[in-house]
């Protein structure tokens, strides 16, 4: 999608490229071809708010200064004052990165002044960009008299293949080796105002879409593909399963040419991912909640990791508990009106921290889970880290003791009394809860040793290793010594998804319409992308949780299949197009508005960044026996010749309606299809079409009209797989069960055959030649058109066959 904007940006490096990349003062250089959007990229650049925004350069680890604001400004009532300069690049520096471009011309403007009495009669300022490394450009320069404002006023134009990703601006003076040898001469200090750098407007942040199919067809792990999402807490509420994760996408930069991202940086997430599930198979994107930071619900946290969520019913309303991590040092808890939010910040500070009692010696005041007991009292397991020193080596490895439970308050965001020691043996962090049959499970993930644990020792027999999630049983929430111990409930990840998916886990426990579910983490739409070497985002995953007849829990294997779909899908309702079993090439973005699905106040979504070629698709869809008549699309045309396919089974498979989204471009629409001869329960797929390198629309939401009471066609398909001659083949076979003839066309990816008049009872049957050795399991589809008391109606059956290799 972003190839015509990196386009346009090259042919404009062509038109630029004649400039010199160095000007002096005082010339004008030859005009840049006029852009729409130019703008001043310095943030702060009258420093008017102080130093904001700027700092002392220190591309090297010589240079050194201080910067603080001056009444004595050229303009407004601030300038900066550099003093204390330790080499010639000694100066105010502000970073560029991600705002200037190679191969763009810009104008540089600025006010400089020095006035130390011993200094020379005039003296030259340069303007440098450090592009990193030891590449430093003298961008545009001035001869200042001492004691008066020079200008700096020139153009520069950044080489076309110069990387700009770490650029930054910074003033100076010119060079020398040994500038203390005459400090007058070359450390003055001096002042700076008015600083612009004017060009073409940053660039659009580059595309985060996953391209790759990052949730397999048939599997139903990870539960998403076209996002990340870590540290799930599941929660039931009104027949769905809610997950909170940890947006891992929130720092997610790929790179535009290699596709590979930065490592994530957890300090950078302050936004907490919903999604949610009827059947745990198709998930519903709710988008992220701006938790923490500025413009957070609690702008008093600045990080929003491993969230835990509970419901109670305080003074009569029910109300939705979201606790997460606020970083390592302390947690907290906003309120929900629904699962899906209001949400709003009770408190005004965090609710775990250094003053919580009990909590003295937990190093990670972090990873808050709830329980609401069936009596109505709550309790919260938070803590993690390093084992305090107190304690001997061997202690500190096996029963580090940084795990901690507390009563909640009535209202569940207060604590009350002191927390208790959680005697989880090699514990590290994220413990969370779950009752079953009067009993009370306390999983945990398990440190890696080394030095905050004690160094090396050998755990006690059937201790956790490093890095699984471990378990204790108790009768009592509050009180958990290590005879609790229970065992290991995972191991590692790595153990089931190989290479480049270890790393600590953080694990969940609910339970939905009577069984038992586990959730954890692993980074495999990471690996999916990136092959073995990832880059710590990861995906949730769920696995059904088994317990044995003594209420131990069977060990869970962690695999790609996932857990069975609990219900099919219901299509005929207004459901949000953000809703997906499995997906190719979209991205998804809140827009304003309450869902046409879960309400005026729940955030709604858009399916967005689709191409030509890419796809979104639902598993288990049930048409009923009577079928579909229709379907409708609300969309976004952004170009013309749009339009989607419904398909049946396979992203290949067989075309059922074509809807054409022919709007208007720009305005939201609805678009309808009919289509004819489908019921039962069938995957579908909706496969984007229409002119290449371009976003053809956006998808809001999607309706399926049932076809109460259409007849049909009694007429069977069935497929098989067969080898002829060391070749696969593909044989299909349809029966007239029907009264009279029928019409009736087989199709498959191998070809079709259409047979008329096919005799009651009569069977249309082809063996379609593959011309390969081996054929994939694949779907036919039987088309049959016959008359019914007079009217003529289109019945579509599909039937799969098996893989087959017909290799010696
Ligand atoms: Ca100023
Ligand atoms: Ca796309
Ligand atoms: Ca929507």
């Amino acid at each position: 999608m972003k190839q015509r904007l990196r386009g346009a940006t090259r042919r404009r490096v062509t038109a630029v490229a004649a400039v010199g990349a160095m000007l002096t003062a005082g010339l004008v250089a030859p005009s840049a071809p006029v852009q729409a959007a130019e703008q001043n990229l310095i943030v702060n650049g009258g420093f008017e708010a102080g130093v904001a925004n700027w700092f002392a350069n220190n591309g090297n680890p010589t240079d050194s200064a201080v910067l603080s604001s001056t009444p004595d400004a050229y303009s407004g009532t601030g300038a900066v004052l550099v003093t204390g300069r330790a080499t010639t690049g000694s100066g105010p520096m502000q970073d560029l990165s991600g705002k200037v471009q190679a191969g763009q011309a810009y104008t540089l403007t600025a006010r400089v002044k020095y006035e130390n009495a011993n200094g020379p009669a005039t003296k030259q300022f340069f303007a440098t960009m450090h592009y990193g490394g030891s590449t430093y450009t003298n961008l545009v320069s001035v001869v200042a008299t001492k004691g008066q404002w020079a200008q700096f006023n020139g153009t520069f134009t950044i080489p076309a293949t110069q990387n700009v990703s770490t650029a930054r601006l910074f003033f100076e003076t010119p060079w020398t080796s040994a500038p203390a040898s005459n400090p007058d001469l070359h450390l003055m200090d001096f002042k700076l105002d008015d600083v612009s750098v004017v060009g073409a407007a940053p660039p659009p942040p580059p595309s985060k879409t996953i391209e790759v199919v990052g949730k397999l067809p048939g599997e139903h792990n990870p539960l998403i593909g076209h996002k990340f999402g870590a540290d799930g807490f599941g929660f039931v509420h009104g027949g769905r399963v809610y997950l909170y994760l940890t947006n891992d996408t929130q720092g997610y930069a790929p790179d535009p040419v290699t596709g590979v991202s930065p490592g994530i940086n957890y300090g950078s997430i302050n936004q907490i991912t919903l999604i949610s599930s009827e059947d745990l198979v198709n998930w519903t994107d709710h988008g992220e909640i701006q938790v923490a930071g500025p413009n957070g619900v609690a702008p008093f946290t600045g990080n929003s990791w491993a969230p835990g969520m509970a419901k109670k019913t305080v003074n009569g309303k029910e109300k939705f508990f979201l606790y997460y991590a606020n970083g390592g040092g302390s947690s907290n808890v906003i309120t929900g009106e629904s699962p899906l939010g209001p949400w709003t910040s009770e408190r005004t500070s965090t609710l775990i921290n250094g003053g919580t009692p009990g909590a003295e010696d937990v190093a990670w005041k972090f990873d808050p889970a709830p329980l609401v007991d069936d009596d109505g009292q709550a309790y919260l397991y938070f803590g993690g880290g390093p084992a305090s020193t107190s304690m001997p080596a061997a202690e500190r490895f096996n029963n580090p003791k940084n795990i901690r439970a507390i009563k909640l308050g009535d209202d569940m965001i207060s604590t009350q009394g002191s927390a208790v020691v959680v005697d989880t043996p090699v514990s590290f962090e994220a413990a969370q809860v779950f009752k079953r049959s009067g009993k009370y499970y306390l999983s945990y993930s398990s440190h890696f040793g080394g030095p905050d644990f004690g160094g090396n020792q050998t755990p006690l027999p059937g201790y956790p290793g490093a890095g699984q999630i471990g378990y204790l049983i108790s009768d009592n929430p509050m009180s958990w010594p290590k005879e609790t111990y229970a065992g290991v409930l995972f191991p590692n990840q790595s153990q089931f998804f190989g290479a480049g998916t270890g790393g600590n886990n953080h694990q969940s426990v609910f339970e939905f319409e009577g069984k038992y579910y586990f959730t954890y983490h692993a980074p495999t739409l990471n690996k999916r992308i990136n092959g073995n070497t990832t880059q710590g985002y990861r995906s949730p995953h769920i696995q059904e949780l088994t317990f044995n007849p003594d209420g131990t829990i069977q060990q869970v294997v962690g695999t790609y299949a996932g857990v069975d779909q609990v219900r099919n899908f219901d299509p005929f309702r207004v459901f949000e197009a953000e809703t997906f079993g499995w997906s190719k090439g979209v991205a998804t973005a809140k827009v304003d508005g309450g869902s046409a699905q879960f309400g005026t106040s729940a955030p709604n979504l858009v399916v967005r960044d689709i191409d030509s070629g890419d796809w979104t698709a639902l598993s288990s869809v049930d048409f009923g026996t009577d079928g579909v008549a229709s379907v409708t699309a609300k969309v976004r045309a952004l170009a013309a010749g749009g339009r989607i396919q419904v398909r049946l089974g396979d992203v290949a498979g067989p075309v059922v309606g074509t809807v054409p989204v022919d709007t208007p471009a720009g305005g939201w629409a609805e678009v309808t299809a009919a289509i004819e001869g489908v019921s039962g329960v069938h995957d579908v797929y909706f496969t984007y079409e229409g002119p290449a390198g371009t976003d053809l629309f956006e998808i809001d939401s999607w309706e399926f009209e049932a076809a109460t009471g259409r007849p049909e066609l009694p007429v069977t398909a069935s497929a098989q797989a067969r080898c002829v001659g060391g070749r696969a083949y593909v044989a299909v076979q349809a029966h007239n069960g029907h009264t009279a003839p029928v019409d009736i066309t087989l199709e498959t990816v191998h070809g079709n055959r259409t047979f008329t008049g096919v005799a009651p009872g009569a069977n249309a049957y082809q063996s379609f030649a593959t011309r390969a050795a081996s054929v994939a399991a694949g779907t036919a589809t039987v088309r049959a058109t016959g008359t019914i008391d007079g009217s003529t109606v289109t019945t579509v059956a599909t039937a799969t066959h098996p893989a087959i290799s017909c290799g010696r």
